[in-house]
């Protein structure tokens, strides 16, 4: 029997605003609500991005705490913050989100065009957070986008600065990475170390298909507005939710179970962090 799957849910990201979809969340209380409803719906993972009042990326500890407190409020779902935060905010700024001690957070291994934007991840200060994540205990999800930054990742870890188990999260269809297709999907997935976590992120149109793929090929799972806006063409979501629903139907019909919280702490964060304590 395959492991079961696990739903991370994404419900912000760092581009879309309410003008693209009204039910993205960008208010604390708005990100917290989301990632209760996904929560129920089968998510034990939630990626969070911060908005500020102005709904524009930010790395505000303040808002961070407000958030992760929020959500730990609604339920026990993982928290892995998102320390790609948006192209407009410095690496500095950025790296601190791990002081918050969230149970994971995302280390985007290079720098990379990003649509018409710049994602500035230069490697000494890459390696400065992968140390800092090791330090404090935080597990990283490696976010690849082309196949050179897996390379850049094992890099990392033979410098002693990841885990032994590395995860992965394969990004396809960012302009400046890799395009979304079954077979770059393929490649990537048998370039990883056999023992590696993975789940594919699709962005955009593709997104149904390839997580369709990823999952029977025995990845885990993302599934939130910060990869696609849609739930069908032309058919805005309303919300996460429906996105993740969609994510649980497909991993039952595989014959495969969801991850509960508590299977996705032991998968995912093998040193015990405390945060479900
Ligand atoms: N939206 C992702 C493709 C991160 O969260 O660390 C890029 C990103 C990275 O947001
Ligand atoms: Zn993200």
């Amino acid at each position: 029997m395959s492991n079961p799957a696990i739903i991370t849910v994404a419900p912000t990201g760092p581009i879309a605003t309410k003008t693209d979809n009204p039910t993205l969340p960008t208010t604390p209380t708005e990100i917290a609500d989301a990632v209760e409803a996904a929560y129920h719906a089968g998510a034990s993972v939630a990626h969070i991005h911060l908005r500020d009042e102005n709904q524009r990326p930010t790395a505000d500890l303040t808002i961070g705490r407000q958030v992760m407190d929020a959500i730990a409020e609604r339920c026990p779902i993982l928290i892995q913050m998102s320390t790609g935060v948006g192209m407009a905010v410095s690496f500095e700024e950025r790296e601190r989100l791990v002081e918050l001690r969230p149970s994971m957070a995302t280390l985007n291994p290079c720098s990379m065009s990003f649509g018409m934007g710049e994602f500035r991840n230069p490697p000494a200060a890459v390696e400065r957070l992968a140390a800092k994540m090791r330090d404090l205990g935080i597990q990283p999800e490696l976010e690849i986008y082309d196949s050179g930054h897996l390379d850049a990742c094992l890099r990392l870890r033979d410098k002693g600065l990841l885990p032994e188990r590395l995860q992965f999260s394969i990004v396809l269809g960012v302009q400046g990475g890799m395009a979304a297709t079954p077979t770059n999907l393929l490649t990537m997935v048998n370039r990883l170390p056999s023992e590696a976590i993975w789940q594919i992120i699709a962005i955009g149109r593709p997104n149904l298909e390839l997580t369709a793929i990823g999952l029977a090929l025995g990845g885990n799972a993302r599934a939130g507005l910060e990869d696609t806006l849609y739930l069908a063409k032309g058919e805005l979501s309303d919300g996460s939710t429906p996105l993740v629903e969609r994510t649980v139907r497909l991993v039952r019909d595989l014959g495969r179970q969801v991850a509960s919280v508590e299977q996705a702490h032991q998968e995912l964060v093998p040193l015990g962090h405390p945060a479900l304590s």
